[in-house]
């Protein structure tokens, strides 16, 4: 069982307070010196193509950077994936990265140990609070609705456990809303694997019971052990693909959306079910489904060892039948994305001679200069949901459409560190403006 010291059980909160005026101070600052300053001006063309570009997000714990490639509160992902290990582990640990988003340091040994005390904890007071209930509900839900829907679907039912809604309703101070927020988040965090392993066990392995939470584990191991899953290699893989998938700048349409739902002060768990109906979107997060289904096709149509001709052709039959290669393409990087390159190196080294992980190899011998020939694409490089599901189906995870749940437990580690910040910032609503084609027209017509 979990620790219950009093101190150990506020650590990262006291890191936090220790933090915030400091941030705030530097908030404050750069607003005074630099808040006349223009950062770049607005095309027409960016407002009628989905604001691509437009620098217009404060978002504190992730940065794309189109050449260097994502960067977490500053270091890049390359380092991160040693810098976040904990005793001695091949890969980095979930409880080590969610030390470093709230906090901007890399964790001690004992930093990082008691991030998974405290999930433990918060498991535990979730387990003795309405857990029954709340598993009967999740039961409820049937199989032929999409496993997004039903973890979104679960997110909204846990919103009657928000201490930030509760407090809000009792007139708590401004300054003080990011404590409750920062509850909530983390309680969401913490339960997070276990909403994922029971959708997973009961629509993919015909309602087997899920195993217990085991409060000796940490948070990877008990996702894989609830999902039934316990080999070292699979703890590893779901350890590195939770750190990788976590966080990516404020304007992908997950994060985008559950910053801009809390930005109403909506608490977490509206924030979060938000930014998951995005993830689910095709051109989004559930593009890894979609990459396995394109491969697995692809293999059936042109063999499992075909020539690159075929898989050349295969891949113009495609496009010209106007579909998108999932697992291509990037709206901000113009490089390989890093995460794809960290994903190969995790499978040149555990599974070389896979045929599916071949395949990805070869796509992406001959991929890029087939996308490169459309003259339209603007990054014919492969993305994060290029490699990740050839591995999770290579460990027999082979049920696709549970792939985009595993990024949404991910995508929590870097967005509800980043809303608590939101609200210590004491940010206000979120209220672009928007125009009409006619406003357009009439704004720009005798100056052509
Ligand atoms: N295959 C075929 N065509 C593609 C393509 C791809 N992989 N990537 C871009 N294009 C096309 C676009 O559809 C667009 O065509 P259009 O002008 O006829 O509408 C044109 O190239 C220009 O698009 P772009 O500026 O290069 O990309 P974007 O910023 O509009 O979109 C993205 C980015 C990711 C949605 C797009 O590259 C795509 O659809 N990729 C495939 C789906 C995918 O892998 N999504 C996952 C992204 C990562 C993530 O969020 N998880």
């Amino acid at each position: 069982m979990f620790k219950k010291s009093g101190i150990l059980n506020c650590q990262l909160k006291n890191k936090m307070r220790e933090l915030i005026p400091k941030y705030q101070q530097d908030l404050k600052d750069v607003k005074t010196k630099y808040g006349d300053k223009v950062i770049g001006e607005v095309k027409v063309s960016q407002v009628l193509g989905g604001m691509r570009g437009i620098q217009g997000l404060f978002y504190e714990t992730s940065k794309l950077d189109a050449n260097k490639g994502i960067l977490l509160r500053n270091q890049n992902l390359f380092d991160l994936t040693k810098s976040l290990r904990y005793k001695g582990s091949e890969e980095p640990i979930v409880e080590s990265l969610l030390w470093f988003l709230f906090t901007g340091e890399i964790p001690t040994e004992k930093q990082t140990e008691f991030v998974i005390n405290d999930l433990h904890k918060r498991n535990y007071e979730m387990h003795v609070g309405d857990v029954d209930k709340f598993e009967k509900f999740l039961q409820t839900l049937p199989c032929d609705m999409h496993p997004m829907t039903q973890l979104s679907l679960s997110v909204l039912y846990l919103q009657k456990f928000s201490k930030f809604a509760k407090a809000y309703r009792s007139g708590v101070n401004k300054s003080q809303y990011w404590e409750t927020y920062y509850e909530d988040c983390m309680n969401l965090i913490a339960v997070l694997p276990r909403i994922a392993a029971i959708i997973y066990n009961k629509c993919f392995h015909e309602g087997r019971k899920t195993e217990k939470y085991d409060y000796s584990r940490h948070y990877a191991e008990n996702l894989a052990h609830m999902m039934g899953y316990n080999s070292d290699e699979i703890i590893n893989y779901l350890s590195h693909y939770l750190v990788l998938h976590s966080d990516h700048e404020g304007g992908n349409v997950s994060a985008h959306t559950s910053f801009l739902v809390s930005s109403a002060l909506s608490d977490p768990f509206y924030s979060y079910s938000a930014g998951l109906n995005g993830l689910a979107g095709p051109l989004h997060g559930l593009a890894n489904q979609e990459v396995l289904r394109w491969l697995l096709d692809c293999q059936k149509a042109i063999g499992a060892d075909a020539s690159d001709e075929a898989l050349i052709k295969y891949t113009k039959d495609m496009l010209a039948q106007g579909k998108v290669i999932p697992g291509y393409g990037h709206a901000v990087l113009r490089e390989v994305d890093p995460r794809y390159v960290i994903q190969v190196q995790f499978g040149d080294r555990y599974m070389p001679n896979d045929k599916l992980f071949k395949l990805v190899k070869q796509c992406y011998k001959v991929i890029p200069n087939i996308l490169k020939e459309t003259g339209k694409v603007q990054n014919p490089w492969p993305n994060v949901d290029c490699s990740s599901g050839v591995i999770l189906y290579h460990y027999g995870i082979k049920e696709f459409d549970f792939y985009t749940v595993i990024f949404g437990v991910s995508r929590a580690l870097g967005v509800l560190p980043t809303l608590t910040w939101a609200r210590a910032y004491g940010l206000p609503i979120e209220r672009p403006g928007s125009v009409t084609l006619d406003w357009i027209k009439n704004k720009f017509a005798d100056k052509i």
